[in-house]
Order: C-alpha cells, then sequence, then structure tokens
C-alpha cells in the first residue's frame, strides 16, 4: 500500500483496534481504503480516504462543503422520519481533535467515513431498476440539498463543467502536443471538432438565465451511489467532493453517459458501447420522480442533449489528458485514456443516432 494507514487510522476518534486496510474501490481520482477494527467484539469497518490535492487544489474547502452536505442530508432526512440516515448519507468520523479532517506531515487531507454495509457501488449497470433507482437518489440529493443554509457551496473547481472552456483547454493541449501524439488520434480530434458547438449549448442557456444553478453533485457516474444489495434500492449518494453549484443537466446528463450502456468506461469492443433506450427512461423516469415539480420547462428540454454533451465532455477530457501525457485521470496502461476517450466517442455516436426518440421519450413522460 502506498500510505502507513494505521498511523492514519490514529489520528481518527475511533475507540476500537486496528485489525487491517486495504485499497478499495474503482475510483479515478482519491486514495480509498477500508479499515477493519476490533470494536467490543464486534468487526467495524470505515472508509479512509486521501484527497488528491493535484485534482482539488483547495482540499480543505472539498472538505468544508462535504460536512455541510453531510449535516444537512442527515438533518433533512430525519425531519423526514428517515430511521437509518447513517447508510443513506455519508458520515464523517471526528479526528481526535473534533474536527472533520486531518493534514498529515506532508500536507495530505485525510477524511474518515462510516463505512456503509451491506450495499455497493455498481461500475456496470445490470439492469434498469438500478437506473431508476439512481436518478432518484441523486434527484433526491439535489432536492434534501435545495435549502442549504449559509454561504454557496465553494466551487472546489471551477468551471468544472463548463464544456466550452473545457473545448478551450482541448484546443490549447493540442496545439501543444507536448507529447507527440496528436497523429495517433486525428480520428478522435475530427469527431471532437465536428461537435465544437455542442459545447456551449448548455453554458449559453445558463448564462441566459434559462437554466437555473443548483447544488448538484457533478460526478454521478453509477460507480458513485451505493444500491442495497437486498431491496436494490437506492441508498447513499458517496464522492461528494464536486458536489458544488450547477446544472441538474450535468447530473442527469452523466448518468445517462455510465449507466446506459452495458459496458464499462474501459470496454474497447466498441460496438458494445451503446445506448440502450429503456435504461434512459428508467433515468427520466426516476430523475422527474425525484425532481420534476423543481425542473423548469427548459431544464426538461434539455435532458436528453444533456446525455450527449457530458458523454461529449468526458471523452474531450480522457482525449485532453492523453494528449497532456495523462497527468489527471489514473491509468493502469498507457493507451488507457485514449481507449476510455474512444469508448465515449461511441457512445456519443449511439446517443445522437437515438436523439430523437430519446427527446420523444422524454416528452411523453412529462405529459
Ligand atoms: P473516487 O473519488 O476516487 O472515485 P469514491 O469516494 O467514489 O472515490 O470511493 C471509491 C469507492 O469506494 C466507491 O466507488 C465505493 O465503492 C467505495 N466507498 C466509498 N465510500 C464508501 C462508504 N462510506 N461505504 C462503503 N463504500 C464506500
Ligand atoms: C472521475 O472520481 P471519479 O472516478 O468518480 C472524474 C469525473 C469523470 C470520471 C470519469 C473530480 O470521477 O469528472 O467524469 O472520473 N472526477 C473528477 O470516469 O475529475
Ligand atoms: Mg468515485
Amino acid at each position: 500500500m502506498k500510505h502507513d494507514i494505521r498511523s492514519i487510522f490514529a489520528n481518527f476518534n475511533i475507540p476500537g483496534d486496528f485489525v487491517s486496510a486495504s485499497p478499495h474501490g474503482n475510483g479515478h481520482i482519491n486514495d480509498t481504503y477500508a479499515i477493519t477494527c476490533d470494536q467490543g467484539a464486534s468487526r467495524l469497518r470505515y472508509i479512509i480516504q486521501r484527497v488528491n490535492h493535484n485534482v482539488f487544489k483547495d482540499a480543505a474547502s472539498v472538505m468544508k462543503n462535504t460536512a455541510r452536505i453531510c449535516r444537512h442530508s442527515r438533518d433533512k432526512l430525519r425531519e423526514e422520519g428517515i430511521r437509518d440516515t447513517t447508510r443513506r448519507t455519508l458520515t464523517l468520523v471526528p479526528t481526535n481533535n473534533g474536527a472533520d479532517w486531518f493534514v498529515d506531515a506532508s500536507g495530505n487531507h485525510w477524511r474518515c467515513f462510516l463505512f456503509i454495509e451491506r450495499a455497493r457501488s455498481y461500475d456496470i449497470i445490470e439492469n434498469t431498476g438500478q437506473a431508476y433507482e439512481a436518478a432518484r437518489t441523486f434527484g433526491t440529493f439535489t432536492r434534501l440539498l435545495a435549502d442549504l443554509p449559509g454561504e454557496r457551496l465553494v466551487e472546489v473547481i471551477p468551471n468544472f463543467h463548463n464544456t466550452r472552456k473545457r473545448y478551450e483547454n482541448f484546443q490549447k493541449t493540442l496545439a501543444a502536443d507536448s507529447l507527440n501524439r496528436a497523429t495517433k488520434v486525428k480520428a478522435e480530434i475530427a469527431f471532437l471538432q465536428q461537435r465544437e458547438t455542442d459545447c456551449s449549448v448548455v453554458v449559453d442557456a445558463i448564462a441566459q438565465g434559462k437554466v437555473p444553478e443548483r447544488v448538484t453533485h457533478n460526478d454521478t457516474k453509477l460507480n458513485n451511489i451505493l444500491l442495497d444489495d437486498y431491496s436494490q434500492q437506492g441508498l447513499c449518494v458517496i464522492d461528494l467532493d464536486t458536489a458544488m453549484p450547477g446544472s441538474a443537466l450535468y447530473d442527469f446528463g452523466d448518468m445517462v453517459r455510465s449507466a446506459t450502456t452495458p459496458t464499462s468506461e474501459d470496454e474497447t469492443d466498441l460496438a458494445r458501447v451503446v445506448c440502450r433506450q429503456e435504461y434512459f427512461e428508467a433515468l427520466a423516469r426516476g430523475y422527474l420522480d425525484a425532481l420534476g415539480d423543481t425542473l423548469n420547462t427548459e431544464e426538461k428540454h434539455l435532458l436528453a442533449f444533456s446525455g450527449k454533451l457530458l458523454t461529449l465532455e468526458v471523452g474531450m477530457r480522457f482525449l485532453t489528458d492523453y494528449l497532456a501525457g495523462d497527468t489527471y485521470f489514473k491509468i493502469a496502461h498507457p493507451e488507457h485514456n485514449l481507449e476510455r476517450c474512444r469508448n465515449q466517442f461511441a457512445l456519443v455516436a449511439s446517443i445522437e443516432r437515438q436523439l430523437d426518440a430519446m427527446n420523444a421519450l422524454v416528452e411523453k413522460l412529462l405529459h
């Protein structure tokens, strides 16, 4: 393991004895460990995570946002009479000094959450019930946070989903082409350039006041939600680092990207990378069931398009990272980012072929 988790663990106010730690999950960003400890003759697990400060330059603000969101969601769930709140929202374990996180001698920010047992996240979706539940749960997340008191949450990564700015960044990285990789990816570059105007659609709608700001999660891929092992109910939204002011379209679009295809982002057999209408329908039903009364007409009309946009955006980010030399996303082999880009662009093409039908489906659900 990269880190001495036993000594990190000692900084959190946990009465039990440390038993073991192991790397956990398939996230692309943070270092996540599952810890087992012995507490009153029970084995209890915790999640300890190092915030990636290469990605999140202001890790303290990430932690302040996370703590406010966890507490407010818990309070709201209690108000609504929900009993198992420690499974329905993340719960931070305080440090020995009563703080929400701990900074080690090298400047790493560490946090500890209660481990949510008998639940799991999925990299690949298995049925439409899971799609419905994921969308309903992410929609509920935004609903619960609509009255978050206090200051606006910090925008921990400014312009995170500003697709036009992402495109400008791609252009700059392409112009620099510091590793001479551009000749290898001509087809992907052309695919993206043909869709440049798409990148401005949501940004412009926000600037014109047609699409409102909401507290959104901004990273709603399927593996950032836990589903209950037995009931398959959507239980808890996790990975709150990018939860900040955003648009419902970012959250819905990223679900279309990650929960309509039968494949993972790593799938290289591109014939298998397709958007499935019945999964899209389940997502739309779930999201509208949670948030339908809140979303305005423009948001509703852009739901299907948002799926295309967010898939294009993430594909563009993988391509940009490939051109830049793989400095952002964790990779397992040299062509990993390029493969992921090809996968995402195949999904964009599949969504494009079905966009009229998807729009018609949303219309049908609205009436
Ligand atoms: P990353 O930002 O790197 O994606 P995540 O916060 O999503 O990190 O965590 C990685 C994985 O760890 C998740 O996909 C999930 O499977 C698991 N996980 C995270 N938090 C918890 C928790 N509190 N209880 C159980 N599993 C968790
Ligand atoms: C990253 O942290 P993780 O693995 O849930 C990324 C998302 C991308 C996603 C693509 C902070 O999400 O924006 O959509 O990879 N998170 C950040 O898999 O950049
Ligand atoms: Mg994650």
